[in-house]
This record gives C-alpha cells, structure tokens and sequence, in this order.
C-alpha cells in the first residue's frame, strides 16, 4: 500500500509535468513557449476539466484544453473563460472560481480550479435540468428548470443527462425507458451544487426508484425460463441521496431492479422499510458501486426483511467500492440461482441484530418455484478485498452454492451473536448442499463468543471440495474454536480435523493479524509487523487490494484485504 501511494505520486507529478505542455501562455510563463522570464515568486495554478471543453484567459493568454497546471507569478491577476466542446455545456466552476460565468483569479497563493461541462447543446446528447422552484411546464434548462425527477424522466432519450438540483423531492420515479451501450441515460445530483444532493423520497408503498419494463413482468416472462435478459437499460443513476418510504410495506425498497444494466454509482441510500437495494432474476449485469448504504430508525423504521443489498436470481452482479453499515439485517447477499456475482472492496461495520445478520452471504434459501435455474442459490461467486467491522453473525456466509471463492477478506469482531465469522450451511427448500467452496487468504478475527469457522454437517455434498488455506484466525480472546461438520474443536486440534474429514492441508496460521487500527475509512490496515505481510497462498484470482493497489507487492501477496 505505501509502494501504491508513491506511485501515485508519482502519477500525479507526471501528470502535472505533462500539463504543462498542455497548456499555452501563463502570466510570467514556466510553460517552455518562450514567454517572458519570471518575475517574482512563482505560483501554481492547477486547472481541472470534467467532460469535454476548454478554458480560456483574457488577459494572461492561459489556455488550458483538459486538465493542466502553469507557473504565474504571484500578483498575477487575469480572467478564465470556459469554452464548452461540441455537444456539451458549461455547468459550473469549482474550487477558487463559483458560480457559471467569467471567473476572475488574482495569485496570491497557490490556486485550484475546476471546470465542469456536460453533455448538451445537440442531438449527440442533452441535459435537462430538475430543481425543486422549476415547473413542468418549463424547458427543463438550466435556467427554467422541470420541478420533478418524473418529468425529466419521461423526457430523456439515449445519450441525455438529467441534472437535478440540491433540494427535496417527494415523489415516486418509475424508469421504463433504455439508453444504449454507448449513450447510457443518466440521472444525477448536479455536480456544481455538490457537496449538497437532491434528495428524494417518496411516500405510500412501494419503491422510490424502480426500474420496471413491462417485457420483464413475472406475468410476462412465465416462470421456467431462468435469467432472462427481457429489457436492458443502460441508465446510470448517480450523486443522489434516496430514501425509502416511511410506509413502503414489502415492496419499499429505496431502489428496486428488475431490468438489466442498470448502473448505481456514487449515492446515498438510507432507510427503507424493505431492502434498500433490490434486484430480482431479470436484472442482469447491474452494478452497484461506491454508495453509502444504511439504515437510520429516525428516518424510516426498517421492517424485519431489510438488508443492504438483496440480490434474487440476478447474473452478473457487481457490488463494489460501497460503505454498508448500521444494516440490523444482512448486509448484502445473493441467492435464488444467482450466477456470477462479485462482492469486492465493500466496506462493511455494523450490520446484523440478535437473530440475524450476516455481512455478505452468497445463497440462502428462496421459495423453490423460484429456482427457476438449477438447484444452487449461487453459482460461481466470488467475495473478495471486503472489510467487515462487528457483525452479529459471519462476516461471510454461504448455503446451498456452487463454487465459491472468498479470499482475502479481512473481518474483526465478527460472529458476536450468532453462527461463526465463516459460516457455509444448507438452508435449501430443495434440500440441495453445497459444493466446491475455497476460503483462501482471509483474516478470520473473530469476536470471542463463537467459531471463527462453523461449517455445519449437511453444508456440503461433499467435504473434499472444502478448501481452506492461507488464512490467519484470531479472537478477541486469543486463540479461537472451530466448527466442522457439527464438531467443534480448539485452536490445537484444527488442522487434524480439517484434514480428517477432507483429505486436505489447511496451511492458515492462529495468531493476531496486528491491526493497525480498527476504525475510521479503512479499518483493518496491518502494522509494518504484521504477519498477514507476504504470507498469502500465491493466487491469480485477486489481481487488486481493498484501495486497488495491484497484487502482490513486494512479491508475496498477502493475507486480508490490503497489501503492503
Ligand atoms: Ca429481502
Ligand atoms: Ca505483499
């Protein structure tokens, strides 16, 4: 992780050294076109571009088409213009300029400046503006705005962005309609009113976002036909803050997905009767990333079926870079044929109650007229680089699935109420075990009170396609207990039993993982001696680390969610 950072520092200065080439003029210019010598201290002024535009000077002759940076001497005074590129908008300065007309900088210090364009203007793709003053009746611009998402909604073709302003919006948004691979809709907060968000909640029942085609209907696509790709969507919903119902009843979900490739990125979603993320069997390929995902009883009182993220028969997901936490149910978890789902980099704290709560699971059990492709709840899943701080029951759980790879997570004070911190069961209404299950590089701390692994005895067909290896266990309470086909051991007589009962060598280690810390935005990063540090089982399978640092560095992967 260190080595990460320095590289990208070092990515960075590059980056700035190429800007300069990038970049025409400059009061007192260091930008090699020949200007005039410095006169006083020099002073960087950093220039950021989001879409596609350049930005102009006035007075210096600064010219900057994308991201650059330029030397101006200090009480250097001039005025920025921002140019939008064909087929897209000015929507706003950020940084030392405000606001969406000239910007006039004087260098007293070292200054940043951001300019934002979206696409608009041409057929090649449109912006239409929501605020919470504006009219439906309105041109959906910038300056006369529509008042709801719904109208933007209806409106909006493949290609178009709907910009929604800061401020509250009470109303129910139903998408039925598609962009394309290429031209995707998307609908997100405003990027110039950020940090604030629109937030959007509606009342009655039902979901606040629901992606819904007709072509995807239960009624529709019958019963026996497995996944079915009925109608893809290709819209991105980004930047907002949504809240679920007060009264949504089983279906109040904050977002619910029945269609396929629907991407959500970059949200808040909090509070729901039901769960807060759903996706049914027909939402193929949609991706869940780098949302903040929670409950507050304050806002909305979840009901007893609310988790994180419930995934029912969906292929193909991706749930990565999200902040899960207060979830007084599971976290996230797929089941009901669910194929190829990815859980990966999640960070999770807080999640279960009493009598429920595990933090990832793949499979479960799902009514069997429901099974409507194979026996397993998941098939080829993969849950790897998550982080799960506290939780009632595992930190990652799996029933009735098919091939399931959970390496280099890192779990702490997991397994405080219920089960064990890895726990695989049968909770199949077919009946049907599990099979092919590896548990590799992993840091299994767990909370003291139960197993760090319980696997139960009618979990897995067969018990040679359990592999466990590479990981290091620990408790609260020192060296931990395990569970394995109904009998449970201490620390000192695992690897017998493992071996025992699968033929196979669990090459993990039992002693403490040395956590750095155990709070704040990345818990459960390792002290220099740490001896999860190129120690791991060599594997292909996680290329990256919980902060994207490729794997291995200092050529040994390592065992959790980080490398070093
Ligand atoms: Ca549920
Ligand atoms: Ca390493």
């Amino acid at each position: 992780m260190v080595i990460s950072r320095i590289q990208q520092f070092a990515a960075a200065a590059a980056f700035i050294v190429a800007g300069l080439a990038g970049c025409s003029g400059g009061g007192g210019g260091s930008s090699g076109d020949g200007g005039g010598e410095p006169t006083g201290p020099q002073l960087t002024l950093q220039v950021h571009v989001d879409g596609s535009g350049s930005i102009t000077s006035t007075v210096a002759g600064l010219g900057c088409s994308g991201d650059c940076s330029v030397s101006l001497t200090q009480g250097t005074s001039f005025v920025l213009n921002a140019v939008p590129g064909t087929g897209y908008v000015f929507s706003g300065w950020g940084g030392a300029c405000s606001g969406t007309g000239t910007c006039t900088v004087t260098m007293s210090a070292a200054t940043a400046v951001s300019a934002s364009f979206t696409p608009g203007g041409s057929s090649s793709g449109k912006s239409w503006f929501v605020s919470a003053t504006g009219s439906d009746s309105a041109a959906g611009t910038l300056a006369a705005p529509f008042k709801t998402i719904t109208q933007a909604v209806g409106v909006a073709t493949a290609g178009d962005t709907i910009e929604v302003r800061a401020g509250t919006y009470n109303e129910a948004v139903v998408i039925r309609t598609a962009g394309t691979s290429a031209a995707r809709i998307t609908l997100r907060g405003y990027g110039a009113d950020l940090p604030a968000r629109p937030v959007l909640q509606r009342s009655g029942t039902g979901p606040t976002i629901y992606f819904y085609n007709d072509a995807c209907d239960e009624d529709t696509i019958g019963s026996g036909s497995g996944n079915t790709d009925c109608f893809a969507s290709w819209w991105t919903v980004q930047g907002l803050e949504v809240r679920g119902s007060t009264t949504g009843g089983d279906d109040g979900n904050v977002i619910k997905i029945d269609t396929a490739k629907v991407r959500i990125q970059g949200n808040k979603l909090c509070c729901s009767v039901a769960d807060v993320v759903k996706l049914v069997r027909t939402a193929n390929d949609v991706e869940v990333l780098d949302n903040e995902i929670f409950q507050s009883s304050g806002v909305v009182t979840p009901g007893s079926n609310a988790q994180g993220i419930d995934i029912v028969g969906a292929n193909n997901t991706r749930v990565a870079g999200n902040y899960v936490h207060d979830v007084p149910d599971f976290g996230m978890y797929a089941k009901g044929n669910a194929r190829s789902t990815l859980f990966e980099n999640n960070l999770l704290v807080n999640i279960g109650r009493a009598d429920n709560g595990h933090a990832i699971m793949l499979g479960q059990e799902t009514d069997s007229d429901r099974l409507t492709d194979g026996r397993y709840e998941s098939y080829d899943g993969i849950v790897r680089n998550n982080v799960v701080v506290n939780a009632t029951w595992a930190c990652v759980a799996t029933s009735s699935s098919s091939n399931v790879r959970i390496y280099n997570n890192s779990c702490y004070n997991t397994a405080t109420a219920g089960q064990g911190s890895i726990f695989l069961s049968n909770e199949s209404e077919v009946g049907q075990a599990g099979t092919g299950v590896e548990i590799v590089n992993n840091i299994i701390y767990g909370s003291g009170n139960r197993p760090v692994i319980k696997v139960n005895a009618d979990a897995l067909t067969d018990f040679t396609t359990l592999r466990i290896s590479g990981n290091i266990y620990w408790t609260s309470n020192g060296a931990p207990t395990f569970s394995l086909k109904d009998t449970q051991v201490p620390a000192g007589q695992w690897s017998t039993l493992y071996n025992t009962i699968t033929g196979l060598t669990d090459a993990s280690r039992v002693l403490d993982p040395q956590f750095a810390t155990t709070t704040g935005g990345t818990p459960l990063t390792l002290k220099a001696t740490s001896p999860a540090i190129n120690t791991g089982v060599p594997t292909a399978l996680v290329a990256k680390d919980f902060l994207a640092t490729a794997r291995p560095q200092g050529g040994k992967i390592d065992v959790g969610a980080y490398e070093y």
